[in-house]
């Protein structure tokens, strides 16, 4: 044995410091979850040390055997989890997953129809700063100024305008129902695929507690580490007619060898998302997330579109404080132990540095085993911090108020 003798211990200390503060403060954040031990192990694992570009069966390497049994069931798992005819459990992030499929579906300088990035939409979604904005002519349908949500004769109207070869539904903050099948009618009038773009909502959709998009779209992308509660990581669903362009964008196109310890935690988040009690979970967050938000709403708050359907919120402070902006409440409620994201809102007047709203999601919280009355709990939590931002010894009380909360909801006993 080889192995250095001399253990790190700088970088013990970190994870530990960092497993006190994920267990000991309201984890709010709507694109994480607390993933379970046996998803952990399999990350964990001696998989981390094998090569394997290519496919199973397709290797460039030796020694793939067992490798391509553990790929070959995460395949098996997520398409029967999602009724998918092809997947790929490859892409290392949900970034990943959209350029591979838009490298499978459209040319570089065709035009794309998707979710402006200030309205909800992905940094994937052709922002300028990104990659998808720099290769691909995006076209950005918006939530509408009065209700706040995606209006589908924009979407329709825009669609015959610009012709668009690929059509985008899928958000990153967005907190309504999003149906497929308008979506897919209009890509159909014009010509174009659809590509939906599940990240956020992957575990509610494998719960059955969001419609399916994988019917109706003809590649379906997602996250395996949001409300599916896998390990980081992107997958990538798509019809039978689309499985080689696909595969062949992921490897060799976007990525070399894949993370098969991190295939063989999306396994196991498959199988776990595949038990009848997955189901109840996915219910129980998007009940949770109603009563969050409805607490919320009683303590001053404006919500963007007045609610949510799905796992999160997205809340406008002005009404509670005109003075208050998203980076300082993020901030001073990190310091009682609440931790969510600054978020921008429809026209913001703010910068997304600073912006004028939080995003809130309840994934964690419902892992936890929280339900209805904390959320109330939660939200007196958050109004109270951010009405007594200055006064420190406030911020302090409600600090061992949070800890307090979460020392009864231990998440790894
Ligand atoms: N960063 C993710 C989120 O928080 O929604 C999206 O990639």
């Amino acid at each position: 044995m080889t192995f250095p003798t001399v253990e790190d211990t700088a970088v013990r200390e970190l994870i530990e410091r960092e497993r006190i503060r994920q267990i000991t403060g309201i984890q709010l954040i709507a694109s994480e979850n607390f993933t379970s031990p046996a998803v952990m192990r399999a990350t964990g694992s001696v998989l981390t040390n094998k090569y394997a570009e290519g496919y199973p069966g397709k290797r460039y390497y030796g020694g793939n055997e067992v490798i391509d049994d553990v790929e070959a069931l995460a395949i098996a798992r997520v398409k029967a989890l999602f009724g998918a005819e092809h997947a790929n459990v490859q892409p290392h992030s949900g970034a990943n997953a959209n350029m591979c499929a838009y490298q499978a579906l459209i040319q570089p300088g065709d035009t794309v129809l998707g979710l402006s990035l200030d309205h909800g939409g992905h940094l994937t979604h052709g922002s300028p700063v990104n990659a998808s904005g720099r290769l691909y002519h995006f076209v950005a349908y918006r939530v509408t100024p009065g209700d706040e949500r995606i209006d589908m004769d924009q979407v329709r109207d825009l669609a015959l305008e610009h012709r668009p070869k690929l059509i985008v539904a899928g958000t990153t903050s967005y907190p309504r129902r999003i149906d497929p099948v308008p979506f897919r009618a209009i890509a159909d009038e014009v010509g174009a695929r659809f590509l939906f773009d599940a990240a956020h909502i992957a575990g509610l959709i494998a719960g059955g507690a969001h419609p399916n998009p994988v019917p109706h779209a003809d590649v379906v992308t997602f996250t395996t580490h949001k409300t599916l509660r896998g390990p980081r990581g992107g997958c990538i669903l798509s019809t039978a007619e689309h499985a080689t362009a696909i595969d062949k964008a992921v490897f060799p196109g976007w990525q070399g060898g894949p993370l098969e310890h991190v295939i063989a935690a999306k396994a196991v988040a498959f199988f776990e998302a595949a038990q009848p009690e997955f189901a109840g979970y996915a219910r129980q967050i998007v009940t949770n997330a109603s009563a969050l938000a409805e607490a919320l709403v009683g303590q001053g708050f404006r919500l963007v579109s007045g609610g949510t359907d799905n796992h999160m919120m997205v809340v406008d402070l002005r009404p509670f404080d005109a003075d208050l902006t998203g980076k300082q409440a993020q901030a001073v409620l990190d310091l009682a132990g609440i931790t969510l994201n600054k978020n921008t809102i429809p026209d913001d007047p703010r910068s997304p540095f600073v912006t004028s709203g939080v995003r809130i999601g309840t994934p964690s919280v419902t892992t936890q085993g929280m339900g209805p009355a904390e959320m109330a709990e939660i939200a007196a939590l958050i109004a109270r911090v951010l009405r007594h931002r200055e006064d420190e010894a406030e911020i302090a009380a409600a600090r061992r108020d949070v800890g307090e909360l979460c020392a009864r909801f231990p998440v790894y006993g």
